[in-house]
């Protein structure tokens, strides 16, 4: 088979740098002003790849300051000219794709496979989008301005990826920012910094401050940010909602999910088993759209189990930098143990759970596939999210048993139907209580595409034209004038 790819750019890079990182402040990296740092670690070898500053108040302080500096004159560019700098860095991303999906893959656990296919071409393709925004903004958003200042939060599970949902809209629309990565997975957000030192952004337009859980309340709580998106768990994200709700701060939050995914009796079989593979399987689960609930009518259950019993057995759990890995490591020692204590509880109250092969790794955090058949619908497995590559199925006979089982949950971000019968997908669908439904078929996304939550999973969409609200406050302006007096 094809060799693994090589870590020596990334290690020389890293060397480079003397395998520590501060803050990008101001169009600058600076070391932080309390002298702290903290290990970042790759999680398929558990060697430590660098330190990275540990952002305080006064680092906070700082970044929010220069993002302040900035605003006018890049609110005042005008979108055309932003646009430029847009499509400079989707060309600078696609020119560094191969190292920064080996960064990214060394970073976060996921495979090189994933990070060269999806997570990259999608991040090039989230500026490119957002530079035609820019472009329009005149002529599709014609009385509205920048919001201001941005604090964007961003999680380990997409690190690369969700820095560009964030910047790209802000870029676009007018506003600076100040972006915390997860203090798990840093590395690509400071590699993406060093980039924009070499397209030629303007200082201060973007910031970077890295940090753990503190490093973002500071953001939150900073009185001169105007609006704050954050991706993560629902805890932070309710934890934010709180800490702004007596500040005039915008809003955007995408949390966690439970994603139904329904296979009717008149389903190709062979393509759901593949969609359950991109569904739960892609980027070791953890994705918060992930399709962590198989609903599957009664009539096929027992023969759809054994065929996806059967793919999980041919799905190669190793290392992320091998290209014929099908899944990498799960991002940290924390997450493992969790996933593995809510299988653990499952199997215990004699659950039926299928898992596939997995050599035992000489050290890294690595799960197998998991498949846990017939869960009760109630059960903490059918309503938590594991954020990791178990999932569970529940039987149901008919359409509106399907519809009730899929919206008995506190989240609603996605869900998948499948089904030949178009009536039976456009029926579930509209029914469905989901920020987006995909039809036979798993995780397609488009930056054109507003993406979102309901209910406990967020507010606010990243993507296309809804995405673009976020950034930007309605005005409307009229002079007054002598003709249009009674
Ligand atoms: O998330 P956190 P964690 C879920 C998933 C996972 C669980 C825990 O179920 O197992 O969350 O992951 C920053 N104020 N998801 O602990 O803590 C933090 O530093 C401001 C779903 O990593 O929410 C990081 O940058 N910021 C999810 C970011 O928030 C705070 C993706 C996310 O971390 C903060 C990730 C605070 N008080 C986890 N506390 C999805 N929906 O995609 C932490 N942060």
């Amino acid at each position: 088979g094809p060799s693994p790819e090589s870590p020596a750019p990334v290690n020389q890079w890293l060397s480079a740098h003397g395998m520590r990182f501060g803050h990008f402040i101001g169009g600058q990296f600076v070391a932080p002003a309390a002298g702290e740092y903290f290990g970042v670690f790759n999680p398929a070898t558990e060697e430590r790849l660098a330190l990275v500053a540990q952002g305080g108040a006064h680092d906070v302080d700082q970044a929010v300051a220069a993002a302040r500096q900035a605003l006018p004159a890049w609110a005042a560019l005008g979108g055309h000219q932003r646009a430029r700098h847009l499509y400079a860095i989707a060309r600078h991303l696609q020119k560094h794709a191969r190292f920064l999906a080996v960064l990214e893959s060394m970073d976060n656990g996921k495979t090189l496979r994933e990070s060269r296919d999806v997570d990259l071409p999608l991040a090039v393709r989230h500026f490119y989008h957002h530079a035609g925004w820019a472009q329009l903004l005149a002529s599709e958003f014609p009385a509205h301005e920048a919001v201001g200042v941005c604090g964007q939060i961003v999680p380990w599970n997409f690190p690369l990826l969700m820095l560009a949902w964030k910047l790209a809209p802000a870029l676009a629309a007018g506003c600076t920012v100040v972006l915390k990565p997860a203090e798990l997975t840093p590395l690509t957000a400071i590699a993406f910094a060093q980039l924009c030192v070499g397209v030629g952004l303007p200082a201060g337009v973007v910031n970077i401050v890295t940090g753990d859980g503190d490093t973002g309340a500071h953001l939150v709580r900073h009185p001169e940010v105007h609006k704050i998106a954050f991706t993560g768990s629902t805890e932070v994200g309710r934890m934010i909602r709180r800490a702004s709700a007596d500040s005039d701060k915008k809003l955007s939050l995408e949390l966690g999910g439970k994603s139904p995914f329904i296979v009717f009796d008149d389903a190709d079989i062979d393509a759901a088993v593949e969609g359950v593979v991109d569904s739960i399987w892609f980027n070791q689960g953890q994705v918060c759209c992930a399709g962590s609930r198989i609903l599957v009518q009664e009539s096929i259950a027992e023969r759809f189990g054994a065929k996806l019993r059967a793919r999980m057995q041919r799905l190669r759990v190793g290392d992320p930098l091998d290209k014929s890995s099908d899944m990498g490591a799960i991002v940290d020692g924390v997450q493992l143990q969790r996933i593995g204590q809510m299988v653990a509880a499952g199997r215990a109250e004699g659950l039926a759970c299928w898992q596939g092969a997995l050599e035992p790794p000489a050290c890294g955090h690595f799960f197998p596939p998991t498949f846990l058949e017939n869960v009760p619908a109630a059960h903490p497995l059918a309503q938590e999210e594991i954020f990791g590559p178990v999932v569970v199925s529940m039987g149901f006979r008919t359409l509106d048993e399907a519809v009730a089982l899929a919206n008995n949950s506190r989240y609603g971000l996605a869900a998948s139907v499948w089904s030949e019968n178009v009536n039976v997908c456009l029926t579930v669908a509209a029914e469905l209580l989901a920020g987006v439904v995909w039809i036979n078929g798993a995780n397609l996304f488009d930056a054109a595409a507003g993406f979102g939550g309901y209910r406990e999973s967020g507010f606010g969409r990243e993507g296309g034209r809804e995405g673009m609200h976020e950034y930007l406050v309605p005005k409307w302006l009229r002079t007054a004038s002598a003709l249009e007096e009674p």
